[in-house]
């Protein structure tokens, strides 16, 4: 079976966003300075399609309009997928589903375990699952949340 991804990967560098909740991050004076509406946890200020919410729970800059939210590689015969998780304050699923439909998504059996920490910015925690590509037609997204 070939791997495919769907509405997974986004492309870019991972900028360093800074510690604390969602309004130190968006805020001043150790944020990212958005102010007004742009500040708004669903505004999209830098125009990539992701929320500010999105880009606070997976690691991406909201004024840089080149955040990864989740990335994926090819390892043996397996599909890994790689994503930043707050290390506190918020909680994340792995997902799966079979058709993508609205009320189809499912927790996965698949644990998600800690990946290598190196360049992961302050505040964040690496996280990988590893996907068997003998496993039958599905497809997974990471979920989070703001506690
Ligand atoms: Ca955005």
């Amino acid at each position: 079976m070939t791997p495919r991804i769907d509405n997974l990967t986004q492309e870019g560098p991972v900028s360093a966003p800074p510690a604390g909740g969602y309004d130190a991050w968006a805020g001043s004076p150790h944020g990212y300075d958005l102010t007004g509406g742009a500040a708004d946890r669903g505004a999209d200020p830098d125009g990539d399609g992701f929320t500010n919410m999105q880009e606070f729970l997976f690691g991406a800059s909201p004024v840089a309009g080149n955040g990864i939210l989740v990335t994926s590689e090819t390892v043996g015969g397996g599909l890994v997928l790689h994503w930043l998780q707050r290390a506190s304050g918020c909680s994340y699923l792995l997902q799966e589903s079979i058709t993508m439909g609205a009320g189809d998504w499912s927790t996965s059996a698949i644990v998600p375990v800690l990946d290598d920490q190196s360049g992961v910015p302050t505040g964040y925690e690496r996280y990988k699952a590893t996907i068997s590509t003998s496993e039958t037609r599905k497809f997974f997204r990471v979920e989070g949340a703001e506690n």
